[in-house]
């Protein structure tokens, strides 16, 4: 994802590092910076507002001491860009149920996948809450001989029901779906419709009718990112005809050069919900602009995190918890602490980005999963009583019931927390008995 782009903006960025700003400096971040959007496919009038936005943010920004000249610029590179993106708050759908989602969009642009991966993203939303949804896809797209058994597939595979139309044409089947879902009292109808291999008025007429009749609440708009520069007259031209709520961006798995998703939110002044980043049904996950941008300006480097965390982490926290980890003496507490610098440092994927190497191979689920993880520990840390803090081996059962209560978890994530503790416990013996903290102290 966004690896073109990235490599572009990242030797910028390298190259610079050690330059004093001028204002030629200025004008050569600006003018490159416009040079690896324009080269990623994004449209030359979206990069001239960005790079007029920048010039303006750049000259405004006040000199912040804390940063190098370089990084306070690649500050705010970073804030304009998250900004053109949407800004850093995530998209969320608001569905009351009963509702209905259309998803329209070219054909081939992953429709049909992504009505699956939806109704597997809400299956599993409602289950961790402990319920169950009951999710009805159905499709109208007569225009692909085996687009309804596509559907039929999917809607296996995600755990949703299906129903197939009997009508034989687009209009009438909308019809029959929506009473069938109504009788069958289904809280959510996923609609699928036919894609055409470009915008043509009798596509356009079509979804009109079926969004006239089936009268979705929601309606998403499914783009390629690999389509480039062409997606944004897609996109308008399905907001005149039907209108839509939000986009969902597929195949960002693919080396999509990353312009699509960059210059969408700023053309349509539309959110984007969620990417789409393989065939299988978990891979969609909610839109993050300050990730994508992170990714886009390719940060990777453990230099950067450490200049970040010398700026953030109070450098007498950081001798705490190394003399702790120094000592052997390692309780719960500290590594409660070693969670809140962690958290202090922006969010666990802006931390695995700086990982050399992590960052391409880490997928936003896990990262996800990182995140939820760390916010569970700690909530686990603080049910618990000082004494249990700092010997845990005296949660019994019943103290591990209070805890998991008080906590909202299970006691498997329990078990989890103190399996992660014992081995950061075991690696602080070690590398004490290595002589590795010796000399940091003097
Ligand atoms: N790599 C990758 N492939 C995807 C993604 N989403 C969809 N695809 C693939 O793209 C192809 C087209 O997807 P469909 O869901 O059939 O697209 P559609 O919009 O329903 O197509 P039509 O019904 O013909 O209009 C399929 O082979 C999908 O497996 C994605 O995020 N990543
Ligand atoms: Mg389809």
């Amino acid at each position: 994802m966004f690896d073109f782009i990235s490599k572009k903006l990242s030797s910028l960025f390298d190259g610079l590092r050690d330059a004093t700003i001028q204002q030629s400096t200025l004008d050569t971040v600006m003018n490159q910076v416009g040079d690896a959007l324009l080269e990623s496919d994004v449209p030359y009038a979206v990069v001239t507002a960005f790079k007029d936005e920048l010039k303006k943010r750049l000259s405004n920004a006040p000199r912040d001491k804390r940063l190098k000249p370089i990084e306070q610029i690649m500050k705010v590179v970073y804030d304009t860009m998250v900004a053109f993106m949407g800004g850093a708050q995530q998209y969320t759908m608001r569905i009351e149920y009963p509702a209905s989602i259309m998803v329209v969009g070219l054909q081939g642009s992953g429709k049909t996948t992504t009505i699956g991966k939806l109704a597997h993203l809400y299956t599993h939303e409602a289950a961790k809450r402990g319920r169950k949804r009951s999710i009805l896809c159905a499709s109208v797209d007569f225009y692909r001989p085996a687009a309804i058994d596509q559907l039929e597939i999917v809607a296996k595979q995600a755990g949703a029901q299906f129903y197939r139309a009997q009508a034989t044409e687009p209009i009438a089947a909308t019809r029959e779906i929506i009473s069938y879902a109504k009788q069958k009292g289904a809280q959510l109808l996923l609609l699928d419709t036919a894609g055409r291999m470009h915008i043509d008025t009798e596509m356009i007429q079509e979804v009109k009718e079926i969004a006239a009749i089936a009268k979705p609440r929601h309606t998403l708009l499914v783009l390629d990112a690999m389509t480039g520069q062409q997606s944004l007259a897609v996109a308008q031209a399905f907001d005149a005809a039907v209108g839509f709520e939000a986009a969902v961006l597929t195949k960002m798995d693919s080396d999509t050069r990353g312009g699509a998703a960059f210059a969408f939110r700023y053309a349509l002044k539309k959110p984007i919900a969620y990417i789409a980043t393989g065939e299988k049904m978990d891979a969609l996950a909610p839109f993050h602009a300050d990730r994508a941008v992170s990714r886009m300006l390719g940060q990777g480097d453990l230099q950067t995190l450490a200049e970040h965390a010398d700026i953030v982490i109070r450098k007498d926290e950081q001798e705490r918890a190394v003399k702790a980890m120094a000592s052997g003496s390692f309780t719960l507490d500290d590594f409660a602490d070693q969670m809140d610098m962690v958290s202090r440092l922006g969010s666990f994927s802006n931390l695995a980005k700086m990982m050399p190497g992590m960052g391409s191979s880490v997928s936003e689920a896990q990262l996800e999963q990182g995140e939820r993880e760390l916010k569970r520990f700690r909530a686990i840390i603080n049910s618990m009583t000082p004494k249990e803090r700092i010997i845990p081996a005296i949660l019994d059962n019943s103290r591990m019931n209070r805890v998991a209560r008080g906590a909202g978890v299970s006691k498997q994530e329990i078990g989890i927390l103190l399996e992660r503790f014992k081995q950061a416990q075991q690696y602080a013996k070690l590398l004490k008995k290595s002589g590795f903290f010796k000399g940091l102290f003097k």
